[in-house]
């Protein structure tokens, strides 16, 4: 008898979502800026506040800023989104955003080592994207992908090397209220800020198998965030390889209603950005 029952647990097992990965939370530390998290996959963090780049070593300490990233941009911005960086480059998307709307939507090109300004390629407007909020550089796909908060149907696709536009692929279901992307062996994982905080609700990850033809793409469920001290905006997230990790960027405490603040919740006296760090374990 003891077979039987020890021969239906291991089907069991075998079926009962093990191949999920799972993500283990292991620490937070406290950011200056509020949209967006990236690594050179060493030893070094990057983020992004709404006009400023900042450099953080591996236990939070803040190394380096650029509190001025506009000035040498040839077109009007007000806006960092979620940033990338790869091979010793910062890759954000940038816009002028008024009025629920992006334009002069532009991936700009940062220094890693000194933050200063390199280049910068526009949008094609023709593409109907009408929002950056968040930059993902896929080297698997030579591609660089932008997510569109305002309308998050597509997700926009860039030539790594020339900077040109691509294509756009299709997001079926569509993540609703889309703030980060992130590349990781030729997947895509958005953050979403779907959770409405006035009720309560956590915000949530999304994977998106890129297909190697056609025009669209399946969005799966891959993490619901019920760990965060407090529902509030999802930012941007990043994979740090070499350490297995996740991290996640997150803001609490202030109001925020149909994207407008509306001051704070109680007990709060400011709003709080911090980045949530995960160990990532790959399905056995
Ligand atoms: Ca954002
Ligand atoms: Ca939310």
């Amino acid at each position: 008898m003891r077979w039987i029952w020890m021969s239906l647990f291991l089907v069991l097992t075998a079926c009962g979502g093990r191949d999920r990965t799972e993500y283990e939370l292991r620490k937070v530390f406290e950011v200056a800026g509020r949209q967006g998290i990236a690594t050179d996959g060493r030893k070094r963090f990057y983020v992004s506040g709404s006009t400023a780049l900042y450099v953080y070593d591996k236990d939070g300490n803040q190394l380096l800023a650029n509190e001025d990233p506009f000035r040498e941009l040839a077109l009007k911005a007000n806006h960092i989104g979620d940033i990338d960086v790869h091979d010793g480059e910062i890759y954000a998307g940038i816009e002028w955003f008024e009025d629920g709307r992006g334009s002069n939507i532009q991936v700009v090109v940062y220094d890693a080592e000194t933050l200063a300004y390199k280049r910068a390629f526009p949008w094609e407007p023709d593409s109907g994207q009408v929002e950056v909020s968040g930059v993902a550089v896929d080297d698997v796909n030579d591609a660089i992908w932008m997510t569109d908060w305002v309308d998050g149907r597509y997700v926009y696709r860039y030539d790594l090397e020339t900077g040109a536009y691509v294509g756009k692929l299709h997001l079926r279901p569509v993540p609703q209220w889309q703030q980060g992307i992130a590349a990781r062996d030729g997947v895509l994982y958005i953050t979403a800020d779907d959770g409405d905080a006035e009720d309560d609700e956590v915000d949530n990850l999304w994977r998106v198998e890129v297909p190697k033809e056609g025009t669209a793409a399946y969005v799966t469920h891959e993490k619901a965030f019920t760990e965060f001290e407090r529902t509030g905006e999802i930012e941007g997230l990043t994979f740090h390889e070499a350490a297995g990790l996740l991290l996640v960027h997150h803001n609490r405490g202030k109001r925020i209603v149909l994207g407008m603040p509306k001051g704070l919740y109680p007990g709060y006296e400011r709003e709080i950005h911090e980045v949530h760090v995960y160990k990532v374990k790959r399905p056995r």
